[in-house]
């Protein structure tokens, strides 16, 4: 009896043991979009549509507002209102377009979600294509990519779409429109040919299907000398008759597979890739020749301007030199893809001086939301600051104000396309980033291409609310407007991203340092890797140039004169050590160990305090994580917390890496107020960073 008893017991703990593990259990898959309606709503609309009966049905699953309200769609021509933006109201959302209609239900939800009211409001996108850009190969590897593999692509390269891809695409497609994204690009720019075979195109074909019934329009890379590698012709000269009437056909083909295909994109002469230059070509000539092709079907070509010469003095110069003489020769539906700094995704980097200066041409910013060069998916970084900062960088082409925001949106320039790309951070990954936090970076992303002008602040604030608020109920109807859980939670974490960046920039490379990694992972420290045989500026000390005199790139009017790249005041500004900001100040100076900074520091202590302040931010948003874990799930709790013991481990080893590879120029001490390095140089030299 007794021993009934104590079984009994036993199971009934572990039941309840197992339930509270249940309950607690959260894998991150759901990522933003976790609240569920706690009240009924009815909704009216005099048309139906496939897109217009999802956003029935996502106003009815997440209404938190009055029980039993009523809310009409309405669908008029109000010419306030722009492309697919939306009005919103009490009752009432309004839009010209069926997705209009979605992108309003989606605000409205985020609005009842996160505590702000909902008043008449109209809302347009700043820019009208808002794009992923997504590195993923026919084997399903990613370039860059740090969450596993593709969503779209499998390894063994099987092209057969199972019932589990079509969910995911689902839930993709559905996050990608919660927050206004409209356009996918399915295939690395390190492109295969593949990808225009028949057998391939009838996968997009699937896909396109998935997407498009959330408003998101399908878009591929290809490689430049296709009509040579699967076309059977001798050449792919962008000038030969041959290879023009082999892309006709070929854009053809694939509009009858996707009849609103959106268009290409294409990296050209660049890192070993094909181009129009191969036969003595310009990129204008090789851009136009698509964009005649693409054009009768309303497509665009997104034509890269990440390009440079392996011979030039200075790689940053590169892309300005090659597409500034083109200004002006490109069709009306080709768009300059251009990154937002001039040399490559790095912690930071001053705007690329092609924005604002390219004015006869459709430009758009291309920013990297998966970590290559900031931490990968181990370290937490936010990046919407980062972007924030980019956007709002004044070009001064049309005078003061002329924001790289401004000069990109149309607002500055008549463009005849508007569009931002961001390179995806996606993968098979249950929640889907790797790091939990590397969400709001595919959220902020989102949420700046529809409105430019958003702050990080506001981003990071909803971003919390949505992924980590507990669910609504109707006893607790506002969990977010829970004092103790703003001021114990929502600060602290919103203090974290936004500071985290800085911090980032801080350990890795400080003071406008940059592309200093061992390696081609691009994740450790380096500035002494340059093995023999690999290009020079594919090597840290083509960056930093530190010698015994001193350390910075010379891009000044006695050096490479890169600054004159930059409208003036701007160039005048960072030609001048007295009036060039700290944070450029070795993107664009090389300078003394012993010159004077702003602190009273020497350059070298100035080095030094700097990595040092990047460990202890670090740490000290460790602590922070530290304390909310009465406020999150057990698992994503540990999973960002694993995560936080790494990248301390890591800020460490790049503060000691480069602390300690520098010295050997400076001959300086580190100064006896910071901590000293743990690890020996030699160790960090021979340490393989590559993640396994
Ligand atoms: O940042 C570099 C990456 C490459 C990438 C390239 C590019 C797709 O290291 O992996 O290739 O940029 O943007 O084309």
């Amino acid at each position: 009896m007794m021993n009934k008893k104590i079984l009994l017991m036993v199971f009934s703990t572990i039941i309840l043991f197992l339930l509270a593990i249940n309950l607690n259990a959260e894998d991150g898959h759901k990522l933003w979009l976790r609240n569920k309606n706690i009240a009924n709503v009815k909704v009216s609309c005099s048309v139906t549509s496939p897109i217009l009966s999802i956003a029935k049905l996502e106003l009815e699953n997440g209404w938190q507002g009055k029980d039993g309200s009523s809310v009409l769609f309405s669908i008029k021509k109000n010419k306030l209102i722009k492309g697919d933006g939306y009005k919103i109201a009490l009752n009432e959302i309004q839009a010209n377009t069926d997705l209009g209609i979605l992108y309003g239900v989606y605000e409205v939800l985020r609005r009842q979600q996160t505590g702000r009211i909902i008043k008449d409001e109209i809302s347009n996108p700043s820019y009208e294509r808002r794009i992923l850009n997504h590195w993923d190969n026919p084997d399903g590897t990613i370039e860059r990519g740090y969450a596993g593999l593709s969503i779209f692509w499998h390894m063994d390269k099987s092209l057969e779409v199972t019932e589990n891809d079509k969910k995911l695409w689902q839930e993709y497609a559905l996050a990608n429109a919660s927050i206004g994204i409209n356009g996918s690009v399915l295939d690395n720019v390190n492109s295969s040919p593949l990808m225009l075979t028949k057998e391939y195109l009838q996968r997009v074909k699937s896909i396109a299907e998935v997407l498009r019934q959330y408003g998101i329009r399908t878009y591929l890379s290809v490689k430049f000398s296709s009509p040579s590698l699967i076309g059977g012709l001798k050449t792919s000269d962008p000038l030969n008759s041959d290879v023009i009437k082999w892309w006709q056909e070929k854009v053809k083909e694939v509009y009858s597979f996707v009849p609103d295909f959106g268009g290409f994109l294409i990296k050209a002469n660049s890192e070993g890739q094909p181009g129009p230059q191969d036969y003595n070509r310009t990129h204008a000539d090789g851009a136009n020749m698509l964009a005649d092709a693409l054009k009768p079907f309303g497509g665009i070509v997104m034509w890269r301007a990440f390009v440079y010469n392996p011979n030039d003095k200075d790689r940053a110069k590169q892309a300005y030199n090659e597409f500034m003489p083109l200004d002006g020769q490109f069709r009306d539906n080709v768009i300059i893809q251009v990154k937002n700094g001039p040399v490559d995704f790095q912690p930071r980097e001053p705007f690329s001086p092609l924005f604002g200066a390219m004015q006869k041409t459709s430009v758009m910013p291309e920013l990297q939301i998966t970590q290559e060069y900031l931490g990968h998916s181990t370290h937490l970084v936010f990046l919407s600051t980062m972007w924030e900062e980019f956007l709002n960088s004044d070009t001064f082409q049309k005078g003061k104000g002329s924001t790289v925001a401004r000069c990109t949106d149309g607002s500055v320039f008549n463009q005849k396309y508007t569009a931002i790309a961001g390179v995806a951070n996606i993968g098979l990954d249950t929640n889907w980033c790797g790091h939990h936090f590397a969400q709001s970076h595919w959220y902020a992303f989102g949420r700046l291409a529809w409105n430019n002008k958003l702050t990080s602040e506001k981003i990071a604030d909803e971003w919390i609310k949505l992924t980590f608020a507990k669910v609504a109920t109707e006893k607790n109807k506002t969990p977010y407007s829970d004092k103790n859980w703003q001021k114990n939670f929502l600060a602290p974490v919103k203090k974290v991203m936004l500071e985290s960046r800085e911090a980032a920039v801080n350990y890795m490379m400080p003071l406008g340092l940059h592309h200093i990694f061992a390696g081609n992972h691009h994740y450790g420290p380096g500035p002494w890797y340059a093995p023999k045989g690999l290009r020079a500026d594919w090597t840290p000390p083509y960056y930093h140039k530190a010698d015994t005199l001193g350390i910075g790139f010379d891009r000044t009017s006695n050096g490479t004169d890169a600054v004159s790249q930059y409208h003036e005041p701007l160039h005048s500004q960072f030609n001048n050590l007295k009036t060039c900001p700290e944070i450029y100040l070795l993107w664009f100076h090389h300078l003394s160990w012993n010159y004077k900074m702003k602190s009273g520091r020497t350059l070298w202590d100035e080095i030094c305090y700097r990595y040092d302040l990047g460990v202890k931010q670090v740490r000290e948003i460790k602590k922070t994580w530290e304390t909310l874990k009465p406020f999150v799930d057990d698992e994503r709790f540990m999973h960002i917390e694993n995560r936080l013991i790494d990248q301390c481990a890591n800020a460490q080893m790049w503060k000691d890496g480069c602390l300690q590879y520098f010295q050997q120029f400076s001959k300086k001490p580190i100064p006896e107020n910071i901590e000293q390095p743990l690890y020996p140089l030699e160790e960090l030299m021979k340490k393989d960073f590559t993640r396994k």
